[in-house]
């Protein structure tokens, strides 16, 4: 396992690219970044001539769909509905987004993944890699290859499938070019980005300005679900498989909770905690301050980044997995 350079680290792919398919694999609860990265690559592997897939351990999110079908690439993703050819044994993965191998959920030790393309700081390499902690997003790194693919004349020019996928992973990560993860780079790709694709602000709308029924009862739900510690400087959004199923909603809709709760003014740090399976809780956590969020859940055995990070704690119910979390995040809050 080794840290490569960008520019080894491009070769390497392009090498990969000659020997045959690839799967393009990504975290299981697939956001915009991962997917967008993931279909942008896909398609600058077919404009070398290399079939690629890409995999996760869950279906696509009906919101981030477009994404897919705008690429022209198949948008089953699930193990369930791969080409025989991309199942694991059968081909070489190539990793996106990918903070610790924990993240590929039910497909962790199933591919052999020989490359890895990642921004998040805080993680454990399982494969050779290149990481770029100042990308805002996978896609900004997926970006950077297409041009040095240019630059070093493995293609003449950028498949025109690339840039409106990439937009939508950096649009995605930096919420809409709002998060403190943005920086001058950012801008100078998106503007980039922007002169080649038809409609950034058709692809911002489907992102942010668009609600499933489903998000908006999920959203309904979070409202009710909210409470506060700390004098109001943590907000916890906490939902129990037996509420989630009562209100009816769908795994890819519960964002809703971590983000009403760091809506809320005075917030410093948000969580969601959202029961997964018997004694075992799903945490998200946001950082509205200088509060490190990754270092908090990291104690979890988790990571992320220093603003968004996530982990899981075992408890023996969804008051004593908060109260876990709450005593040591209450410390930490002035
Ligand atoms: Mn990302």
């Amino acid at each position: 396992m080794r840290n490569l350079t960008f520019k080894a680290a491009c070769r390497n792919l392009y090498e990969l690219s000659r020997r045959g398919n690839l799967a393009l694999l990504v975290h299981a609860r697939p956001d915009g970044d991962c997917i967008g990265s993931a279909y942008a690559t896909a398609a600058l592997l077919a404009s070398v001539g290399c079939r690629a897939h890409v995999v996760c351990a869950d279906p696509l999110p009906a919101r981030l769909r477009f994404i897919a079908e705008s690429s022209g690439f198949d948008p089953e993703i699930t193990l369930d509905k791969l080409p025989e050819d991309f199942l694991p044994g059968n081909v070489t993965a190539i990793a996106l987004d990918i903070a610790a191998s924990t993240q590929l959920g039910q497909l962790e030790g199933k591919y052999d993944i020989a490359l890895s393309f990642d921004h998040h700081a805080r993680s454990t390499p399982f494969s050779d890699r290149y990481l770029s902690a100042e990308a805002s997003a996978t896609g900004e790194i997926v970006w950077r290859i297409a041009r040095e693919w240019m630059r070093m004349g493995f293609i003449d020019y950028i498949p025109s499938a690339v840039a409106p996928a990439v937009y939508a992973a950096i649009s995605s990560d930096t919420g809409c070019f709002r998060y403190s993860n943005v920086t001058p780079a950012t801008h100078r790709t998106a503007a980039q980005l922007i002169a080649l694709i038809p409609s950034h602000a058709e692809i911002d709308r489907l992102l942010f300005e668009t609600k499933t029924p489903g998000r908006l009862a999920a959203e309904k739900a979070a409202l009710d679900l909210l409470s506060f510690a700390s004098n109001g400087k943590i907000a916890v959004c906490s939902i129990s498989l037996e509420q989630i199923a009562a209100h009816g909603l769908a795994s890819e809709d519960l964002d809703a909770l971590i983000d009403i709760a760091r809506s809320v003014a005075g917030v410093e740090i948000a969580f969601s905690i959202r029961e997964e399976a018997a004694g075992s809780y799903r945490v998200s956590a946001r950082s509205n301050s200088n509060v490190d969020v990754s270092s908090l859940c990291a104690y979890f055995g988790g990571g992320g980044h220093v603003k968004a990070a996530g982990c899981t704690v075992s408890a023996d119910s969804l008051e004593s997995a908060k109260r876990i979390l709450l005593s040591r995040a209450e410390r930490l809050v002035s």
